[in-house]
């Protein structure tokens, strides 16, 4: 079995007992790279550890130490830089060879910690590991008792991404052991599109976000393409490890004869001249764009209105690959479900939805203005969307004349206020070009990481989260209680208001929903009141970082499930963040170079050995855990008195020979005989949604209720109806329509009433190669390196009178940081840019640390209640 069809079963844990070990007929043997070493004259001693930060990467890391003590860290060299070897290598970027930094830095914990003043106030005391699980046991015992296991809630972290111990790992299995726990679903990366996806492509589309489940292609299958189409696919600054994605994406652009047009408020590195336009769009207006692309291609296609058909390369095939494309098909669709609705034969799950399908709303009709007398021409979108009409025209020509256009996009684009919409509007448009599901083709989406899937990394997060896999050394853990799922971007409303939040109201899964009367609907219940982060700087993450310290900064209310405020909030990390400052009990984890882990991404196997002692009185998160397990009278869990090491050897022992595993991979003998590293080849998986789209008889198969390509979905017209979903009305149309349109959202490009009020700018905050989101913030080197400025373009800056090195101010209703400019010709007129991810400090009313999440909004987006933190205005004056 190949790692990735493993996540797939993964995924689907009932079918678990019925996946019976894995063939190894093809694969190549694994290459184990370069033994520790000790060089007897240096006096230097090297060991491996793995960069496990959430940039998807996982390189190896070379751990060089002499007196017990990091001197420096070197990337791995062995391998090579070439795709079609198979045999990609991982080279750290700049943030991993800084980890050394981490480790000694002056923000290090070293001790458990006790809030003594104020939550907040940031005056803690050391106290001991046990007087912390003693502390700990108890609050958490009283919240389950009074408020149930519902008010319990482990906070978002991807901090040590993948690794086997403090991501998804024992706290999971111990909160399941307890009765469950609140595990939000919707995640900061891809939330929005991880709806957009089921309701255009079909729920089995969706498994799981980061391009590994999304039906996309390859980044290798771009070589076939001849033009490629990227919305904000920024690889260059997103996947830095050397000789991984980036590394090819150059190459791949470098050695074919590709046209590549980038689509980005901001001119990055993925283009320096590598690109043969860049179209400086405004955040949030790429729907816009593309209705005027469809625009273009309808046109060209030609509409029979008296046969229904279209004169597309492939014979009508859009017409009957998309739902909802014309006024006729949509018609007769409806028709069809209600004759099943009379006969109570129901084949089509939409049948449900019916009465409310509109098939004067359908796609060519509503971009041909039919019946709205507006028609999404390039002349109506340039004004919005700030790209010349002429160029649009461009554009679309050249998507219509290229053989086989690659569309994609990367993530920022749907972090915004409209950002379901115009997901499910860039899935649309390969459909309707017919360049999908083939070579050279992609689906629209984040196209596959090639060189750094999860892979076998899930098989350890599956031993401990999952409780239905056998064989495991805990035996088998209760299933979590709690099934409702709250939104993450509610995570913080949901200590305010959490027990009247219902699916309907707010997005929460997993309840029962009275289709007809909101009232009827389940409520959650009670409001969240104990709150354990693991590896997670919630607090400078999430959005509004006032609005969350005001929730956190609430007196708690023991036992009054209505009553906001946190009866503990418990945060295990390695450095004092800005989060740990609002914790009441901080407890010190050993960093990747403390402690054994395992992680296997789909090219490389690194068994991390610790290379040096943990730092003060720090302690693997583990161990801790198995002290609270055992506070807690909690019996059967994983440990069996083992060792992290033994631990560790175990998971190992189960990706490889476990029910599950992987008999390709190496064992951890092979390790400890052959090199703590291996890289394995990587095989190139198949053309996003080759099979969905290449049915016999050319015919589309998808796993939405109607097969098709939900470009009209008839679901979302009952959500949009008044029986639906509550409208939100900072939205036009309440933000939620059938059809995927560019909408009018709050603090959008147009929005006049923020102009007014002097938030002229639009702001985007994207994902620095300086840090891994708030993640190496304190490496002083990294901050040299990597300017955290605010990008304004030459022509705002002239007048605003400022240029590049001067401190400015830049404030949004929400708050204001201080910042040094950077005047910039890669920065859209209008629009201005900040890395996120900088550690909040507020001094007086602003915050000099600079942090995204000082400016941005906690209002959530419409249909995922995902957070829209590119959805921001802000106004820019010296400070
Ligand atoms: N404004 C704005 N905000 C954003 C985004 C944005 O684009 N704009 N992006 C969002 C996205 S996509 C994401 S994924 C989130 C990420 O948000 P988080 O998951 O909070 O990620 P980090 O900020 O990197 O914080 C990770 C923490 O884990 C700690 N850590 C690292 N290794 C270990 C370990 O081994 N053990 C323990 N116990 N702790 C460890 C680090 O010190 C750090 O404090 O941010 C989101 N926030
Ligand atoms: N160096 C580095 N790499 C990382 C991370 C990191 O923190 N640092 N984080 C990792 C993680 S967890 C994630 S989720 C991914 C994040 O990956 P993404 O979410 O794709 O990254 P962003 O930088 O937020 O956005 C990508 C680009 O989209 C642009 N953009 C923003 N709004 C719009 C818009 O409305 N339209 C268009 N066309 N473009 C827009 C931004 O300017 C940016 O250049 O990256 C991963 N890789
Ligand atoms: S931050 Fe990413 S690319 Fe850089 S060393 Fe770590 S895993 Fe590798
Ligand atoms: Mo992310």
């Amino acid at each position: 079995m190949k790692r990735r069809d493993f996540l797939k079963v993964s995924a689907a844990s009932a079918a678990v007992a019925s996946v019976t070990g894995c063939s190894s007929d093809s694969a190549e043997p694994a290459k184990p790279i370069e033994q520790p070493i000790t060089d007897p004259i240096a006096g230097e001693s090297h060991a491996w550890a793995q960069c496990q930060s959430n940039c998807w990467a996982w390189c190896p890391l070379k751990v060089i130490t002499k007196d017990g003590k990091i001197i420096r860290i070197e990337p791995h060299t062995e391998g090579d830089d070439n795709f079609d070897s198979g045999f990609i290598h991982n080279k750290a970027c700049a943030k991993g060879l800084m980890l050394k930094e981490l480790v000694y830095s002056p923000e290090r914990l070293t001790k458990p910690l006790k809030r003594v003043g104020k939550r907040g106030e940031g005056k803690f005391e050391e106290i001991s590991w046990e007087q912390a699980a003693s502390e700990i046991a108890q609050s958490l015992r009283s919240t389950i008792d009074s408020c149930g296991n519902r008010a319990v809630m482990l906070g978002n972290g991807s901090g040590a991404a993948h690794s086997s111990y403090p991501i998804m790992g024992p706290h999971v299995r111990l909160m399941n052991l307890l009765g469950g726990f609140q595990k939000t679903y919707g995640y900061y990366s891809a939330c929005m599109k991880e709806q957009a996806i089921p309701y255009t492509f079909g729920p089995s589309t969706k498994n799981l976000a980061y391009g590994q489940g999304t039906g996309s292609s390859s980044v290798t299958e771009m070589k076939h393409s001849d033009y490629i189409l990227s919305f904000g696919y920024n690889p260059l600054e997103m996947f830095m490890t050397g000789g991984g994605e980036g590394h090819h994406f150059a190459q791949t652009l470098e050695s074919n004869d590709i046209k590549f047009v980038y689509v980005d408020p901001r001119y990055t590195d993925t283009c320096l001249g590598r690109e043969d336009d860049w179209l400086g769009i405004r955040p949030g207006t790429d729907g816009a764009l593309i209705e005027a692309i469809f625009h273009q291609v309808l046109v060209a296609y030609g509409y029979d209105s008296e046969t229904n058909t279209f004169a597309d390369k492939r014979g009508n095939w859009a017409n009957t690959a998309i739902l909802g494309l014309t006024n006729k098909s949509l018609e007769e669709y409806k028709t069809k479900l209600e004759l099943e609705l009379e006969s109570g034969e129901i084949t089509d799950g939409n049948a449900q939805y019916a009465e409310h399908i509109e098939p004067e709303d359908n796609l060519y009709d509503y971009i041909m203005g039919t019946f709205t007398g507006k028609a999404k021409t390039p002349e109506w979108a340039a004004p919005i969307c700030g790209v010349p009409a002429g160029k649009i025209r461009e554009v679309a020509q050249d998507l219509l004349s290229a053989d086989a256009p690659f569309i994609c996009s990367g993530q920022g684009i749907q972090r915004n206020a409209c950002g379901e919409q115009v997901m499910r509007a860039i899935y649309t448009l390969p459909v309707l070009l017919n360049a999908i599901g083939r070579r050279g083709t992609n689906n629209g989406d984040l196209p596959m990481v090639a060189a750094a899937g999860p892979g076998a990394a899930m098989i350890p997060m599956a031993f401990w989260s999952d409780p239905t896999v056998p064989g495991f050394i805990g035996g088998t853990a209760p299933a979590s209680v709690v099934k409702a799922k709250i939104p993450t971007y509610k995570t913080f409303e949901a200590m305010v208001r959490g027990h009247e939040m219902t699916e309907r109201s707010d997005g929460v899964l997993g309840m029962t929903v009275d289709s007809d009367t909101p009232e009827n609907d389940e409520k959650y219940g009670t409001n969240i009141k104990f709150l354990m982060t693991i590896a997670g700087n919630t607090v400078n993450q999430h959005g509004d970082i006032e609005e969350v310290k005001k929730v956190l900064s609430l007196e708690p209310t023991p036992g009054q499930k209505e009553e906001p405020g946190l009866d503990m909030h418990v945060v295990i990390d390695t450095q004092m963040t800005p989060t740990a400052q609002w914790a009441d009990i901080v407890l010190p984890d050993t960093t990747w170079t403390e402690r054994y882990d395992y992680i296997a991404s789909d090219n490389t196997t690194v068994y991390t050995v610790p290379s040096i002692e943990p730092i003060g009185d720090s302690k693997p998160v583990f161990e801790f855990l198995v002290m609270l397990a055992e506070e807690m009278g909690v019996t059967g869990f994983a440990t069996k008195g083992l060792t992290q090491e033994a631990m560790t050897k175990t998971f190992i022992d189960e990706a490889v020979n476990g029910p599950m595993g992987d008999p390709t991979l190496p064992h951890w003998s092979d390790h400890e005989e052959h090199g703590y590293v291996f890289t394995h080849k990587f095989e190139e998986p198949s053309i996003g949604m080759e099979k969905e789209f290449n049915q016999r008889g050319g015919g589309v198969k998808l796993s939405t209720p109607s097969t098709l390509v939900e470009a009209y979905s008839p679901r979302l017209a009952w959500i949009a109806s008044d029986k639906g979903w509550d409208k939100d009305e900072e939205y036009v149309d309440g933000g939620v329509t059938a059809l995927p349109k560019y909408l009018r959202t709050w603090e959008d490009f147009e929005d006049q009433d923020a102009i007014d009020e002097g938030f002229e700018f639009q702001l985007v905050n994207y994902h620095t190669k300086g840090r891994a989101h708030s993640t190496f913030h304190n490496c002083p080197t990294l901050r040299k390196v990597y300017e955290d400025a605010i990008w304004i373009n030459p022509y705002d800056a002239n007048n605003l009178g400022i240029i590049s090195g001067e401190m400015v101010d830049v404030a949004s209703p929400r708050g204001t940081i201080e910042v040094p400019a950077k005047v910039t010709t890669r920065i859209a007129m209008g629009v201005v840019a900040i890395g996120q991810g900088a550690w909040h400090k507020k001094l007086g009313n602003k915050d000099v640390g600079g942090c995204a999440n000082t400016l941005t909004r906690q209002k959530p987006t419409p249909l995922a209640k995902g957070n829209p933190m590119n959805s921001v205005r802000v106004r820019i004056t010296k400070a």
